[in-house]
């Protein structure tokens, strides 16, 4: 393949920006969810546990501020640790959103990780960026930039075409 084209294709390898919520974390769905991604062949450049402030998950739903559902969302999100990831790959916010299934679990797929593991939408276990646009946002929001990190898996020649 022509060098520009390589070029071209490592450049629509996007970041995504995916969250296990509290209650993926309590009910010890962790390795299950990271696994998912790590599988597919999507490459793990992000990663942190933490349990995020009030302050921080309003500045992270700020879009949803006026639903009335927002109070309730954002003591959820609050109640305990998340793990927040970034997760590098060809169309990933996309391909990243089609894995976790339909925002209400009830919509689901099954094979999707909602369709497979939750049931309310209040409890579905892991967030995705909804687009380019918003993963950049919401991985500033949660990392540094030296959290982020480059580096070249050692398989990547056997998941994409070279
Ligand atoms: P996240 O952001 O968590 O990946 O969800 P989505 O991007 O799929 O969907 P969203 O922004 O519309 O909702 C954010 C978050 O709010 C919860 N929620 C949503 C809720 O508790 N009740 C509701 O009626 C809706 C629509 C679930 C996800």
């Amino acid at each position: 393949m022509a060098a520009y084209v390589a070029r071209a294709m490592a450049e629509a390898r996007e970041r995504t920006f995916i969250m296990v919520k509290p209650d993926g974390v309590q009910r010890g769905l962790v390795g299950k969810i990271i696994k998912r991604f790590e599988s597919k062949g999507f490459k793990l450049v992000a990663l942190k546990f933490t349990w995020p402030s009030e302050e921080l998950l309003k500045k992270h739903y700020a879009d949803l501020a006026t639903k009335p559902f927002f109070p309730g969302l954002v003591k959820y999100m609050s109640s305990g640790p998340v793990v927040p990831m970034v997760w590098e790959g060809l169309n990933v916010v996309k391909t990243g959103r089609v894995m976790l299934g339909a925002t209400n679990p009830a919509d689901s797929a099954p094979g999707t990780i909602r369709g497979d593991l939750c049931i309310q939408v209040g409890r579905n276990i892991i967030h995705g960026s909804d687009s380019v646009e918003s993963a950049k946002k919401e991985i500033g929001l949660w990392f540094t930039e030296k959290e982020v990190i480059n580096w070249k898996p050692a398989n990547e020649g056997w998941v994409y075409e070279d």
